[in-house]
């Protein structure tokens, strides 16, 4: 028994970019390169582990490409499994949109709000499959303590969750809390990297999404994984995705020659999509004022020779802090010295004075130190300190 195991497809999405229809059919092309690979390699049935969609209303072209591709699924006798994640789960009683899937009749849904016991018959046999839905972690514990398990000789847990495993502050339940001593194999989603682990013998997986969605969750090599039920041990078995967009961060360019060098490194015009570029600019000061506009130039060259598909350069403190989201922090607004003062120090008398101080004064080094003992703030700092270098 073959099973294709794949999670957070996010379709409808066009991130990290805004409303790009070239982003949004990468999302589309790889699903499909999935379904391409659940045929090839003649597996019983898909199984998706949450987040299909990236909205709970997804606009008609998802709709469109996740039903002519999961048609495909259907017509070659393979059955498509999912349980919500929470992109695809609404916020208040309606109907979720892997219902209407389930409607069409090219998906079966497993579990939307709350978990539940199934036993699946498949080409080669029967599966029992334990779903649990995305919630939050309290709501999670508790269902925990109350699984039924389904009735069945081989059964598999699949659930939208952070396992504690994992290392972040904020994970749903730990793999003990889970007990999944009594399934063969533990299909995961919400993660989006890859990241696999033999938990008290039994496979613990997250086959990570085919897009990376931010900066940090880039990858070289993305994958999906076949499973292997038909012997006592289970056989996980991984199978590179080609058809998605890589994104590329070039980290730590303090100048237009680094940037240059970094640039020939990467072998732009190569096989597969343009990326999409990310440059982080270095922390000295040369950066900011000549060279990021030549930067910025030759990246907007870039998108115009079609070697990339769009760029981001982002200041370092992003970059560095590995998980932030940088869709939502990276600001296109223009910065002006007036904005943050006014913005961050929140008080208009002081943000006055200051301004004016910045205005005149040649000592931007003693301002610089007194911001620093007033507020504490580094990343005030090095904003300001960017704003000053630029005028
Ligand atoms: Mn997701």
């Amino acid at each position: 028994m073959l099973l294709l195991h794949v999670s957070d497809t996010h379709l409808g999405s066009s991130k990290p970019l805004q409303a790009s229809r070239t982003r949004e059919m990468d999302f589309y092309e790889v699903f499909d390169e999935v379904v391409d690979i659940a045929k090839n390699e003649r597996v019983d049935a898909v199984i998706h582990c949450g987040d299909f969609f990236d909205n709970p209303d997804p606009h008609p072209r998802a709709y469109y490409h996740a039903v002519r591709s999961l048609k495909k699924l259907a017509s070659a006798d393979i059955q498509f499994y999912v349980i919500a994640g929470q992109h695809d789960k609404p916020k208040r009683a309606d109907i979720p949109p892997l219902k209407v899937l389930e409607e069409v009749g090219v998906a079966r849904v497993l579990a939307i709000a709350r978990p539940a016991a199934h036993v699946l018959k498949l080409r080669s046999g029967e599966l029992g499959v334990t779903a649990v839905p995305h919630e939050k972690p309290e709501e999670i514990q508790k269902w925990v303590r109350e699984l039924k398990k389904p009735e069945a000789n081989k059964s598999i847990l699949m659930a939208h969750l952070l396992v504690k495993e994992l290392g972040f502050p904020w994970s749903h339940i730990s793999l003990s809390e889970l007990d999944v001593s009594d399934y063969v194999y533990v299909a995961l989603g919400d993660l989006h990297r890859r990241y696999s682990d033999i938990y008290r013998g039994i496979p613990v997986v997250y086959p990570g999404s085919p897009e990376a969605l931010k900066i940090d969750e880039r990858s070289d090599e993305r994958f999906v994984a076949i499973v292997d039920l038909s012997s006592r041990e289970t056989v996980v078995n991984w199978v590179k995705l080609s058809r998605f967009r890589k994104m590329t961060l070039l980290e730590n360019v303090r100048n237009f020659d680094d940037f240059t060098r970094a640039l020939t490194a990467l072998n732009l015009g190569g096989s597969g999509k343009p990326p999409i570029l990310y440059v982080e600019l270095g922390k000295l000061r040369d950066t900011y004022s000549i060279d990021e506009r030549r930067i910025k130039a030759r990246l907007a060259e870039l998108v115009r020779q079609k070697l990339i598909l769009e760029y981001r350069v982002v200041p370092p403190e992003i970059a560095e802090v590995g998980r932030v989201d940088v869709d939502v922090e990276v600001d296109d607004r223009p910065l002006t010295l007036d904005r943050v003062v006014r913005e961050v120090l929140k008080d208009s008398e002081v943000a006055e004075f200051l301004l004016k101080i910045l205005e005149s004064s040649e000592e931007v080094d003693a301002v610089k130190n007194l911001i620093h003992k007033a507020t504490g703030d580094e990343k005030l700092l090095s904003k300001l300190e960017k704003l000053v270098v630029r005028k």
